[in-house]
């Protein structure tokens, strides 16, 4: 399952993407598929497969990957207009890589209610 990974690939260097940020935890790259001019994935680099999947002892790597896009954010000039966080978890939630991560989306004026 984890060798399958898509994510755990990219993190492993297996699979190329264009990083924006890394540290020993936490990567973000460009989604492949962006909804929006800027469209960053921030995951962590161990294996968690969803929101629901995270555990007490993971609530520090939870912090590093919010201080992730908060420099993702800057760092892209998000920040100052302002951007989306989106997690989707599970079906109805629309996950389609099991692998957590986190949607920085911005660059335009989004809309809401989401699809
Ligand atoms: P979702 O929340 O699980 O639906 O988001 C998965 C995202 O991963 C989606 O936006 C895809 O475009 C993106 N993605 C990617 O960036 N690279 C890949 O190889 C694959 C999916 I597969």
């Amino acid at each position: 399952m984890m060798e399958q990974c898509i994510f755990c690939q990219i993190v492993e260097g297996k699979i190329p993407s264009k990083k924006v940020y890394e540290d020993e935890h936490v990567l973000a790259f460009h989604d492949i598929s962006p909804v929006a001019p800027t469209h960053v994935l921030v995951i962590p680099k161990r294996h968690i497969a969803s929101l629901m999947e995270i555990a007490p002892e993971d609530h520090v790597l939870l912090g590093k990957i919010f201080s992730a896009i908060q420099t993702v954010s800057r760092e892209l000039g998000l920040a100052e207009k302002g951007f989306r966080v989106v997690n989707n978890i599970g079906e109805d939630g629309g996950q389609t890589v099991h692998h957590i991560h986190f949607h920085v989306i911005g660059g335009r004026t989004l809309t809401w209610p989401p699809g």
